[in-house]
């Protein structure tokens, strides 16, 4: 029964390569003032299909950000808060679920609270 493993093995690994991973839709932390970014849009609102992928970057050199599902928002499934530190970090999720997905910044520098400008959704079709 030995051959039988070494096929599921052969098996899995060909099906996980087979599954390339599409590029990620990236959203940018830009700035405090102009909040994120999708792709090369002035928007911070997406579309994808369920299994697509988000790639969060922090492209302010000026100061730190985070990400995740604003509070109180009732996701389909909570994005954890993450660090962004300035690129090239960047966090990526697969979003399974389909569902409505705000997303904010949670920080706060100098009083200023980074969710009044740093927030978006991200649609899962
Ligand atoms: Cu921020």
């Amino acid at each position: 029964m030995r051959w039988l493993g070494v096929l599921v093995l052969l098996v899995g690994l060909v099906s996980c390569q087979s599954a390339t991973p599409k590029a990620c839709v990236v959203i940018r932390a830009v700035s405090l003032e102009a909040g994120f970014k999708v792709n090369d849009t002035d928007s911070p609102n997406v579309t994808i299909q369920k299994g697509d992928c988000i790639e969060f970057v922090n492209a302010d050199p000026s100061l730190s950000h985070t990400v995740q599902t604003k509070p109180f928002s009732n996701p389909p499934e909570e994005i954890p808060a993450h660090n962004l530190p300035y690129e090239p970090y960047s966090f990526r999720k697969v979003f399974n679920i389909a569902g409505e997905y705000e997303y904010i910044c949670s920080l706060t520098t100098n009083n200023v609270v980074h969710a009044r400008t740093m927030y978006g959704k991200i649609t899962v079709r």
